[in-house]
């Protein structure tokens, strides 16, 4: 992963890595645990909203940051904290310039499916060098992305290759399957992931992108997490994913996921006052897919809002 301003991996974190690699897993399958034997509670209790009356959040979204939170400062009470319900923090044990290490976390990826009872939702977790609170000046260096309703585990570190641990189809822990991205050539093939905002003006501009992107690509799936769809694009199941308007928590794991599967990741900027977006793809077809999308939205900006 490059881009001016990303940090690089200090030389005497390397050997860091895979143990960071290891807690990751072990948060992310823990949270996971948690959260799925308390979706009946969850959702029968009062689902919370956020930005909108679609963007829910429920008991189990804080309950999981709550145990990611506990576990992280009993087991690395330097470094900071970033989470979807609870922003930054940085315990006073925090020293950047000692623990330059930030975890970024998402509780609950995928809450609309978990309160629906779709099993494509996940908790993911990543360890980032840098400030993840500013685009462009983070880089993540370990990372996991659990399914608690599949079994599955998708894990990374920098250097290291993408993983995907498959218990309940494996039966056992008989290990992990590397990872490899497609290698489709032509954008006309590629089945793309993307997703949607909870706002309606934003979910209007994204459907009038689609006007363009759609008629250039194979087909689109729509899963629901972020953090899965670009697992899916380290593990092949579509060549491409792309999105305009997460968050540094939906994705971070997943981008290193995905960037060791031997895809490129990359964002876009889709003008002043809007989030940026991010585009995930095998190597030879990013840069046409970049430039596909970042075109579709400028164009959508300019289609006046009907009505
Ligand atoms: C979700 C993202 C997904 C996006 C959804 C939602 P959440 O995150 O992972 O890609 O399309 O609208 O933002 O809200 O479930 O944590």
């Amino acid at each position: 992963m490059t881009g001016a301003g990303r940090p690089e991996v200090p030389r005497e974190l390397r050997p860091q890595l895979s143990a960071l690699r290891d807690l990751a897993v072990d948060l992310a399958i823990g949270a996971g645990e948690l959260v799925r034997a308390g979706r009946r509670e969850a959702v029968s209790d009062r689902v919370g909203t956020k930005s909108s009356v679609t963007d829910v959040v429920t008991i189990m979204d804080r309950a999981s940051e709550d145990y990611l939170r506990r576990r992280l400062d009993a087991e690395r009470p330097g470094d900071a904290v970033l989470g979807e319900e609870a922003g930054i923090e940085r315990s006073a044990a925090a020293q950047p310039q000692v623990n330059p290490i930030t975890w970024v976390v998402d509780p609950i990826d995928g809450t609309v499916n978990y309160l629906y009872g779709r099993p494509e939702y996940a908790v993911s977790v990543a360890a980032v060098l840098g400030d993840p609170t500013r685009p462009g000046a983070w880089r993540p260096v370990a990372g996991a992305v659990a399914n608690p309703e599949t079994g599955q585990v998708y894990h990374a570190y920098d250097g290291g290759g993408a993983f995907l641990r498959d218990h309940q189809r494996t039966g056992d822990a008989s290990g992990d399957r590397r990872l490899a991205c497609t290698t489709v050539t032509e954008l006309s093939l590629a089945l793309l992931a993307t997703g949607f905002g909870y706002a309606a003006e934003v979910r209007r501009e994204q459907a009038l992108a689609l006007v363009d992107i759609l008629p250039a690509v194979r087909d689109i799936r729509r899963g629901g997490s972020a953090a899965l769809d670009l697992c899916t694009v380290a593990s092949g199941v579509v060549d491409a994913y792309a999105e305009r308007g997460v968050h540094v928590w939906d994705v971070a794991a997943g981008w290193l996921i995905a960037t060791e599967s031997g895809a490129h990741v990359a964002t876009w900027d889709s003008g002043p006052e809007r989030p940026v977006g991010i585009v995930a793809a095998a190597p030879s077809i990013l840069p046409g897919l970049r430039d596909l999308v970042q075109d579709a939205y400028l164009r959508a900006r300019r289609d006046p809002p009907r009505g």
